[in-house]
This record gives C-alpha cells, sequence and structure tokens, in this order.
C-alpha cells in the first residue's frame, strides 16, 4: 500500500480544482444563497500566519454551506492601495505599483496552494483603475447629496508620515496608528464624509446585530459614536474691553446641577479663548497656548493630569441666580467637542473640582447622594441623589430634575435639551501619492466642480517614482505638473486637479459589494444582483477593524440604501473575529524573532496539517499559541484518516444497515453533533468529533468486520465530508479512493438517522421508602451493583437514610431506579 503523502495529494488536487472551476459561483443557479467574505487582505509581501488562520477559519462556513446545497458566494480580492507600497517605491527607486502587484501575485499563488474555496473569477484589487474609478464615482454622488465637503480645520498630522490621520488612526496616547510618532495638530484645508449624519442610525440599527456580531464590537462602535443626551444652556458674558456682551453656549449632560455651577471652561486652543480674553489677559493666554500644542487629547483628557488654566478677564452671569461667575480656558476642555466650553460644576464633576480645587473656586453642592462633601474629600460625586440648594427642584430626584431644569431652561428660553455625539465627520483627504485621487477640479472662476463622470477615472500619473514619491507636507502629486493643469470641466478656464487621494478606508468600505460584478465598466454595480447575494452572510476578519472598517462600511451602506442603490441597510450579518497567531505566547514580531514562516510550515507539514491545526487549536475567536500546538500530529492524524480510505473494500451503494450497528451509532452521531456544532461556529469541536469517527472506524477496520463492512465505507465517507472543511487535499483524494468522480467539496453534507441517535445515558430515579428523593444521570448500561453505590453515595440520600434510621434493604432495577428501605 501506498503512504501518505501529501505533496503529491496537493500536486493532484490543485490543477484539478481549477481546471473544473469548482468555486465558480454560477449567478443563475436557483438555490438559496449565502455570502460568505474574509475581510481582504494587504498585500504586504507573502501570506503570514495570521492570513492562514483567518482563511482557514473564513473557509469553513463556506465549505460547510455549500454541502449544505448553498449557492455560495466567497470571493477574494486586494485591498492594495496604501502607504508601505510608496515607502518602499521611494525606498528603491520605483513606482508603487510594481511593488504592490509583484506582493499581489506572490500572496495569490499562496493562496491557491492553501486552497481556499475562493471564487477567483471575482478577483479584484483597489488599485486597479476598474476598481477606483468607481470609488472616484461614489465619492462623486456623496458630494452631489452633501455628504463630501471641505473645510479648514485643526487636523491630526502625523509629522513622520507626513499626512493627516483620521480620529480613528490616533491610537494609544495620542500616536500614528502606523509608525508610532506623537500625532500633533495642524490647521489644513481637508475633505470630509459627513458621517456624523448618520450617527443615530448607525447607534440604532446595531439592534439588528445584537447576537450575530461579537458583543465587544457593538460596544465599541457603541462608544465611538458616544451619543449623549443632556440639555445646551445659554449664558450671557459681560462686556469686556471693545468687546461687547455676548452668548457663551454648554452642552451638559447634568442640567440638573445648573445651580452647583461657579466658573465656567472654554478649550484653551479653540478660537473662542482668544475672542473672549481681555487685554489684560491675552499673554497669559497666549503663552498657555503655546505649551499645549505638543500634548495629545487623550493625556489632556486624563484623570490624573494636573489642572491648569488661564483666567480670561471676563464674567458670565448665571441664568437662574444672576450671580456672576469666572471665565476661564484650560486645556482639559476640548475645542471639537459640544460646543467647546463647559459649566463648571465641581461638587458633581471629578475633572471640574480638580479644576476649582487648584484655582481656589468654591464648590457648591447642589445633589446630596448621602456622601461626604466633595471639597473635603476630593472626589466628586457624580451619581443618584436628591437635588438640594437648587430652589427650582429641590427635592426631586436625579432623573426628575433633569427633566424639571431642561423645562424650565425652554420655558425661560435659556436652553434646550440636546444631544451630543462624539463622532466626528471622516477625514478622508490623505497627502500621499498611492490613493484613489479625489475627482475634483478647482477652478479660479467656478470653485470645486466635479470631474464629469465620463472622464474618470482620474487616473495616477505613472512617471513619478522613488524620490518624487517623498512626503513635502503637500501632496506629491502637486509635482506632477501635467497631471495637475488641466481645463475646468464647467467653464474651460484654466483649473487644478486636487491633488489629495482618498484615504484607503473608502477603498474597503464598498469591496464586499463590487465583488458581485468586478469588471462591470458601465456601472458601479449591478443593484438587482447586488440585492440577491448581500448582505453578506458571514464576515469574518480581525477585531482590529472593530471600529473603522466596520462603521465605514456601515455608514456607506446606509448611504448607498438612501442613493437607492441597494435595498440592504446593514453589510454584514454576522460578524466573526477570530484570535490572532502568538507564537509562546506573544503576539510575533521581528523585534521577538519569534516569527513563524508560513511557507516553512507548508513545505513542512503541508496545507491540509496547517489549516488543521488553526481550527483545532481553539475556539475560532480566541488565540492560537503555535508554541502550544503540533501540526506534526495534525499530519500524523491526517495520514490515519487518509489510510482508513485505503482499507474500504466494500463496493459503493451497500446498504450500510447490514454492518456493525455500533459504528453506525458514532457515525450518525458524530454526522448530529458536527452539524450542530458547524452551526454554533465551534469548529474545533468539530475537529476533535472526526477524530474519534476516525478511531471508531479503524477499530471497526483492526478488530472487526474489517474493511469489507458497509458501515466503514459509510463512516470513511463522511470523515471525507465533514473533513473537506478543513482539510481539503486529503478529503479530496479520500473521496476519490472511495470510488467517487466529482469534487468532496460539491458532495453533500451527510444525512443522520434520528433512530441511530440511542441515548447512551439514561435517568436514573433514587427512592428512600418509595418516595422520589433525588436523580441520576448514568450510562444506560450500568451494572446494578455500580448503580447502588451511586444511589447511596447521593448526598440527599444519605440524608434521608440516616433519619431513616440507616439502610435496611436496597432493590435495584439497573439502570431506571433504585429503591432504599431505611428503618
Ligand atoms: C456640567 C456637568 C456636571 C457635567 C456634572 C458633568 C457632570 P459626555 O458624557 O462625554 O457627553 N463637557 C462638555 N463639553 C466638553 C468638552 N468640550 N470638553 C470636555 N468636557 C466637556 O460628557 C458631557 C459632559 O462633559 C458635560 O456635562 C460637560 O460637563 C463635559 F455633575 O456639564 B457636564
Ligand atoms: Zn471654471
Amino acid at each position: 500500500k501506498k503512504a501518505y503523502d501529501f505533496r503529491e495529494i496537493e500536486a493532484r488536487w490543485l490543477p484539478f480544482w481549477e481546471q473544473n472551476g469548482t468555486f465558480t459561483v454560477d449567478q443563475s443557479d436557483p438555490r438559496p444563497k449565502k455570502y460568505v467574505c474574509d475581510m481582504f487582505p494587504y498585500p504586504s509581501g507573502d501570506l503570514h500566519m495570521g492570513h492562514a488562520e483567518a482563511f482557514a477559519i473564513g473557509d469553513v462556513p463556506a465549505r460547510y454551506w455549500r454541502l449544505r446545497g448553498y449557492n455560495v458566494l466567497h470571493p477574494i480580492g486586494w485591498d492594495s492601495f496604501g502607504l508601505p507600497a510608496e515607502n518602499a517605491a521611494i525606498k528603491n527607486n520605483a513606482h508603487p505599483a510594481e511593488w504592490t502587484y509583484n506582493n499581489i501575485e506572490t500572496q495569490a499563488a499562496s493562496f491557491k496552494r492553501y486552497a481556499i474555496s475562493a471564487d477567483w473569477s471575482r478577483r479584484l484589487h483597489t488599485s486597479d483603475p476598474i476598481y477606483y474609478r468607481w470609488t472616484q464615482w461614489l465619492f462623486l454622488q456623496f458630494y452631489k447629496q452633501g455628504l463630501a465637503y471641505r473645510k479648514d480645520s485643526p487636523v491630526n498630522w502625523c509629522p513622520s508620515c507626513q499626512t493627516v490621520l483620521a480620529n480613528e488612526q490616533v491610537v494609544g496616547e495620542g500616536v500614528c496608528e502606523r509608525c508610532g510618532t506623537a500625532v500633533i495638530k495642524k490647521a489644513l484645508n481637508q475633505w470630509y464624509f459627513k458621517i456624523t449624519d448618520y450617527a443615530d442610525r448607525l447607534l440604532d440599527d446595531m439592534k439588528d446585530l445584537e447576537g450575530t456580531w461579537p458583543e465587544r464590537v457593538l460596544a465599541m462602535q457603541r462608544n465611538w459614536i458616544g451619543r449623549s443626551t443632556g440639555a445646551s444652556v445659554r449664558y450671557t458674558v459681560e462686556a469686556a474691553d471693545s468687546d461687547g456682551a455676548r452668548e457663551l453656549e454648554v452642552f451638559t449632560t447634568r442640567p440638573d446641577t445648573l445651580y452647583g455651577v461657579t466658573f465656567m471652561v472654554v478649550a484653551a486652543d479653540a478660537d473662542l479663548a482668544l475672542e473672549l480674553v481681555t487685554d489684560a489677559q491675552r499673554a497669559e493666554l497666549e503663552a498657555y497656548r503655546e505649551k499645549l500644542g505638543s500634548v495629545s487629547e487623550i493625556e489632556r483628557q486624563s484623570a490624573d493630569r494636573e489642572r491648569t488654566g488661564v483666567f480670561l478677564g471676563r464674567w458670565a452671569v448665571h441664568p437662574l441666580t444672576g450671580e456672576r461667575i469666572p471665565v476661564w480656558a484650560s486645556d482639559y476642555v476640548l475645542a471639537d467637542y459640544g460646543t467647546g466650553a463647559v459649566m463648571g460644576v465641581p461638587a458633581h464633576d471629578q475633572r471640574d473640582l480638580e479644576f476649582a480645587l487648584a484655582m481656589g473656586i468654591p464648590v457648591n453642592v447642589v445633589v446630596d447622594t448621602g456622601e461626604k462633601n466633595p471639597a473635603e474629600t476630593g472626589t466628586a460625586t457624580a451619581g443618584d441623589g436628591v437635588a438640594v440648594n437648587s430652589p427650582k427642584w429641590d427635592g426631586l430626584s436625579k432623573t426628575e430634575a433633569i427633566a424639571k431644569s431642561i423645562e424650565i431652561l425652554e420655558a425661560e428660553g435659556l436652553g434646550e435639551s440636546k444631544v451630543n455625539y462624539r463622532l466626528r465627520d471622516w477625514l478622508l483627504s490623505r497627502q500621499r501619492f498611492w490613493g484613489a485621487p479625489i475627482p475634483i477640479i478647482h477652478c479660479a472662476a467656478c470653485g470645486e466642480v466635479p470631474v464629469p463622470e465620463d472622464q474618470l477615472p482620474v487616473q495616477l500619473p505613472t512617471d513619478l517614482r522613488g524620490e518624487q514619491l517623498a512626503p513635502k507636507g503637500k501632496s506629491p502629486l502637486a509635482g506632477a505638473e501635467e497631471w495637475v493643469n488641466v481645463t475646468c470641466p464647467a467653464c474651460g478656464g484654466p483649473g487644478t486637479r486636487d491633488t489629495d487621494t482618498m484615504d484607503t478606508f473608502v477603498d474597503s468600505s464598498w469591496y464586499y459589494i463590487r465583488y458581485i460584478d468586478p469588471t462591470n465598466e458601465s456601472q458601479v454595480f449591478p443593484t438587482e444582483q447586488v440585492n440577491q447575494w448581500l448582505p453578506v452572510d458571514q464576515y469574518v476578519g480581525g477585531v482590529e477593524h472593530a471600529i473603522l472598517h466596520l462603521l465605514y462600511s456601515r455608514f456607506f451602506t446606509k448611504v448607498l440604501y438612501d442613493l437607492g442603490l441597494v435595498n440592504f441597510t446593514e453589510p454584514f450579518k454576522a460578524l466573526m473575529n477570530q484570535g490572532q497567531v502568538l507564537n509562546g505566547g506573544k503576539a510575533m514580531s521581528k523585534s521577538l524573532g519569534n516569527g513563524v514562516n508560513l511557507g516553512e510550515q507548508l513545505d513542512h507539514f503541508g496545507v491540509d496539517a496547517v489549516r488543521l491545526t488553526m481550527v483545532f487549536a481553539s475556539p475560532p475567536e480566541d488565540d492560537v499559541d503555535w508554541a502550544d500546538v503540533s501540526p506534526g500530529g495534525s499530519a500524523k492524524f491526517l495520514a490515519r484518516a487518509w489510510r482508513l480510505a485505503q482499507d474500504v473494500t466494500s463496493e459503493r451503494g451497500v446498504d450500510p444497515a447490514a454492518g456493525s450497528s455500533a459504528l453506525r451509532a458514532v457515525t450518525h452521531r458524530t454526522i448530529s453533533e458536527a452539524q450542530q456544532l458547524l452551526d454554533d461556529q465551534k469548529y474545533n469541536v468539530v475537529v476533535a468529533r472526526v477524530m474519534e469517527l476516525v478511531n471508531a472506524a479503524r477499530k471497526e477496520i483492526d478488530t472487526g468486520a474489517g474493511g469489507s463492512d458497509p458501515a466503514v465505507r459509510e463512516a470513511v465517507e463522511v470523515i471525507a465530508q465533514i473533513l473537506s472543511l478543513v482539510a481539503p487535499y486529503t478529503a479530496e483524494d479520500m473521496w476519490a479512493m472511495l470510488g467517487h468522480e466529482a469534487s468532496v467539496a460539491n458532495s453533500t453534507w451527510p444525512a443522520f438517522d434520528e433512530a441511530l441517535l440511542v441515548e447512551d445515558t439514561v435517568t436514573a430515579v433514587v427512592q428512600v421508602k418509595g418516595k422520589l428523593r433525588d436523580k441520576l444521570e448514568v450510562p444506560a448500561d450500568i451494572s446494578a451493583e455500580d448503580l447502588e453505590a451511586q444511589a447511596l453515595a447521593l448526598p440527599k440520600i444519605q440524608k434521608y437514610v440516616e433519619e431513616g434510621g440507616g439502610v435496611r434493604k436496597v432493590i435495584v432495577r439497573a439502570p431506571k431506579l433504585v429503591n432504599v428501605v431505611t428503618g
């Protein structure tokens, strides 16, 4: 007999699948659909262990649903714009396209070898003009709706990458997501998408995702959108110097604490501070602002930071008491949240308390929470309580007082109820080269002019390379004069192209829709077909995309819905976040030197062994520590499974009912359990069940009726079918050895016979003097002695026996009944 040789098996089946188009989807297939999508890769070199895990996991539901009889779409593509290509081009005096497409080819070859059940005919790359033409087209639709606009504003700027960053790309203590450099603020004119218009829908529609998206992802999105309800309150600031009396509006979640306001604070870095400050205080404010530039928002907001600030020399008037309140500027108030100004209530807000204590401002308690005076403890009391020192709502609870205070503010024209969001508009301009150019022409006479749709795509110039792409604080595209200078489409006069490119998250916000028809040149996508395939039934990818990519994709889908281009409002019905692949308990990294090379693992153990190891190691959402797993053990198991097929000698079509009933019971229980486990996405346990079935089949061959038993054939066919979800090469080879001609991937999910799912445990009842006192789960074939011993060991039974004066006699009817006679 031949030995299991994964190299030979891989070489046999890879061309088979390709030649037969095994995974190519037929659009006209009438069966119900399932759409499984993996977050597409960035072409940063060859595939790595993280890809291997994510794609092994994503392939399980795709292949499972295929066996269950669905028309399964499982596409693949590349997120191929972005900075690393540009940096490589600068270093190697090349064009970013060279690096990008070389890497894509390398990854594509590895993906094919990795035997993902992907429909390769739908492959797309976001850096292809045929793709980014439609990214640009979508930008123009957003623009026409007023959802893409430009504004001057202080933006996050990475001094190292020399580009702006979205808020979402500023991480940790205010550093660049990509390079870790501290991010600074810089005033620039930039393009934004008005995602804030969709804040409520992005929040409210999450109810449809509960249960099918990981709760922590939903929580992160909720927090990122950050809806808070409260009131806006208008204060009057008294005139000073040449500035007349003016209004100062604040947002507060606690209008019930209005009587406790003892100061106002405006964001020191906001223009408002400069407008309010008196001549006498101006120099002090300016010095304070100078120092602020380098401090990140997170640091400024942090609890244990020393409170600093500058009195602006101005006084506000309390709207209810008429008292004069000093107006300060400080860094703990953020310029771009709410109105950039707060009413200070030191008794009930910790940051306000620290500020008041540092500046010698009085602390007035207006909510009695039963706790000690914050002025003495240094801890603000923020919880529920009863309103005090608040003439118009004394005695009310927090909730009642909030409602009452808003009612009074509204009645007196001093404010109104207000909802505020943490979410900011999506900054999409990038001063980098390797992205989709923003399709706008600037004209001195006409202003912003959209590039006419029939002139799309605005293609990137091909002649810029190396140093010409280096960051200079403005887009490298500005240096391509011939490209920049064009005639204005509106007036025919001289115009210049917008030289910014779009954030690559724009590209990835709609690729899962483009997969439906990636080569379409006349349309962004065919609505009718898209509505058939989407939303995606199972989306698979890393939790690092919990906010950015997933929020943006949800936003895009809602805009497309509003444009009438799709009939669904959420793109991904279900989301799975696979864990990370670690080595020695730590993420793999160059600096730790604990990286594992995927190619070497595949060469050494074979594709199936690596895939099986990834799936078997842990539940999909947990991390896999490569130091703790055994791809060698997986390879041995696969060889063992494969040899079963060699030993099957019964003909196809013989009724397995004639064979071993014990093996059949294991086979059918395995199918039934695997089905449930697959539906519950406990893929690792499915592998464990198949291992048990392999053992049972081997035992039957070696010590039972042998390979001619039709129950053995039944078991081995089931093994090949279930194994095809994780070890496609081995399964395919087994299937062929069992005499099948078509691919196992297109066979069926095996049916199980309910009658064979015999319960192997039963419930025994235990009586004391004929009265039911306890129950016990026992094996159906338990002996009378064992059952008696277990029953008498039950604590409840011991208690009754003792009360009854000891055991007189025990009647046992195994496996169902024990009756203890006492006295
Ligand atoms: C008075 C007050 C009393 C507040 C109290 C809280 C507790 P969230 O939940 O994040 O929306 N605030 C408003 N604008 C701010 C800004 N630009 N920078 C920093 N803080 C700001 O928080 C809203 C609360 O944060 C507001 O309610 C305001 O302080 C503060 F016992 O007003 B509060
Ligand atoms: Zn013009």
